[in-house]
């Protein structure tokens, strides 16, 4: 993030390897952070991975697999690990309801810890009349710093503190965009400023705000985003 002034994230959320993979370069020098639902490309092959790990390494940029994992720990090890798309092996990055317990952090860690990686928890969530009620995302929040060795932070609409800890956990909120106030499907977007300086986020995810219909490049879209986010983020920490 640093070295790239960056604090965005694009949600690439689109179903053919040769979009993402075009996607990924043009936007690559502007993102810290590129996030997939794997699960909807419609073209998928393991070749596809080595190809955008090429593109990752080329601009400098982490994957997040935004699987939201939601099962028993044995479950989410195999979901993780194995399968068409072998999460684990490539997805620095992944997600996790901790509506099933504790126990879903330790499956998820058995596989995660080994290879590195790091997940996060879903405290909150962007879209209207969500369940998640204040209990739920505090007694997330605990599960995480009680797993701080593999869990670094959240995807949540706010800055979450524990009570007592003083060291900080990342987060990372999508629901982000500009000149839009949500889609026709619950959707609820906030602008960089108002997450970042206000709410205390870090990371803004952004999908259809870089890809989605305007006059405006994708480049050109995320270069707008990756300033926005990045002032809001240095106006919140030198104030
Ligand atoms: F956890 C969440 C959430 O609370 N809201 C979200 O929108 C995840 N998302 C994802 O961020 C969602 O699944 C999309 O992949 C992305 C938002 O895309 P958009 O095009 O910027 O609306």
């Amino acid at each position: 993030m640093e070295d790239k002034k960056s604090n965005l994230c694009l949600s690439c959320d689109l179903s053919t390897t040769s979009e993402i993979l075009e996607l990924a370069d043009q936007i690559g020098p502007h993102i810290c952070l590129l996030k997939l639902h794997i699960d909807i490309v419609t073209d998928f092959e393991y070749s596809f991975i080595e190809k955008l790990q090429h593109v990752a390494e080329k601009h400098n940029f982490l994957l997040f697999e935004d699987r939201k994992f939601a099962d028993i720990g044995n479950t989410v090890v195999h979901q993780y690990r194995d399968g068409v798309y072998k999460i684990a092996s490539w997805a620095h990055i992944t997600n996790a309801h901790t509506l099933p317990g504790e126990s879903i952090i330790s499956g998820l860690a058995s596989v995660g810890k080994p290879l590195d990686r790091g997940l996060l928890l879903l405290a909150e969530m962007s879209s209207a009349n969500n369940l998640f009620s204040a209990e739920y995302t505090s007694k997330t929040v605990d599960m995480a710093y009680r797993n701080s060795d593999f869990v670094f932070g959240f995807i949540a609409q706010q800055h979450l503190a524990h009570p007592t800890e003083s060291k900080d956990m990342i987060v990372m909120t999508p629901g982000v965009n500009m000149g839009s106030s949500g889609d026709s499907m619950g959707q609820v977007y906030r602008t960089p400023d108002l997450v970042v300086k206000e709410m205390g986020c870090d990371i803004i995810i952004v999908g259809r705000g870089i890809y989605g219909n305007s006059s405006a490049s994708p480049a050109q879209r995320a270069s707008m985003f990756q300033l926005a986010g990045w002032k809001s983020y240095l106006d919140r920490i030198q104030p």
